[in-house]
């Protein structure tokens, strides 16, 4: 798979199911962190029509703690190794750590998607050493103190500003620019306001030529807006869900995949008649 094949001309986004196995993950309360139950949730996602399961195994909500690469690696690696054996399904690393990269990869990943943009040591190399697609995530400051006082010129101008600079580092390695995704990281050290004025301008990012994935599901930008708590942040998710596909995601992340894929399915079914 190409991220390029990712990118289409009508609406119809690629769903990835998030399965947190941190945990201390914010939205599922650490409910998934057991084995099994983790493997009930990726097939209960493939029955609901996922195109791909994220895996993480470090949290990054804001304020979050660091996780070892040993704790991270002995939560992912045994869980990609028993998707790949038992489904035929699509499975993205959420990982910011070169080791859980380059193993993740040696068991089958089929995508790598960094909150940190490949900025730690060692994980431009390993991508190098691959060729499968990889998610550069736009963060500003790290997650423990990133929603302090986040600050920007021009939200849009910056995160795109800072797309071109790692993909231009990305590229001087070798990583050739058609396994690139971007995403501007909803969330990730940004205000209220600042989330929404992203969302409204994602289209924006086309521009780039390069598959889009979009964040927003349960989030605080949702939560805080509604004054929901976490579980009751669907109908708010499915919302930012539609309004990112109406502008051309190419995959959404979401925790509520069934709801997810019924709502797009009748977003793309007006797609002919316009
Ligand atoms: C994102 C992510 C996101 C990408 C998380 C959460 C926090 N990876 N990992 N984009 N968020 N690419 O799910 O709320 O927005 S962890």
């Amino acid at each position: 798979m190409t991220a390029k094949s990712l990118q289409t001309n009508t609406i119809n986004p690629q769903v990835m199911g998030i399965l947190n196995v941190t945990p201390d993950s914010f939205s599922d309360g650490g409910k998934f962190a057991s084995f099994d139950s983790a493997l009930k949730q990726v097939e209960q996602m493939i029955n609901d029509g996922v195109d791909i399961i994220d895996i993480g195994g470090e949290s990054t909500r804001p304020g979050a703690v660091d996780v070892s690469e040993e704790d991270e690696l002995a939560r992912v690696i045994p869980l990609l190794k028993a998707i790949k054996a038992r489904f035929d399904i699509k499975v993205s690393i959420d990982t910011s750590k070169a080791k859980v990269m380059s193993q993740a990869i040696a068991h089958g990943a089929d995508i790598i998607n960094d909150v940190r943009a490949l900025q730690n040591t060692g994980c431009l190399a390993v991508l190098a050493q691959s060729d499968i697609p990889v998610c550069l995530m736009h963060m500003q400051g790290m997650p423990r103190t990133m929603q302090d006082n986040p600050h920007y010129d021009d939200v849009i101008d910056d995160i795109k500003q800072f797309f071109i600079e790692r993909i231009k580092v990305c590229e001087q390695v070798g990583i050739k620019r058609d396994r690139i995704i971007i995403d501007p990281g909803f969330g990730f050290g940004k205000t209220l306001e600042q989330n929404y004025q992203l969302l409204a301008q994602l289209h924006q990012f086309a521009e780039l030529e390069l598959p889009l994935l979009s964040g927003t599901s349960r989030k605080s930008m949702i939560g805080n807006l509604l004054h929901r708590n976490v579980d009751e942040r669907l109908a708010g998710s499915l919302t930012t869900a539609i309004i990112a596909a109406q502008q051309n995601a190419s995959i959404i992340r979401v925790h509520d995949v069934k709801e997810t894929v019924d709502a797009l399915k009748v977003l793309s079914m007006t797609q002919k008649y316009q």
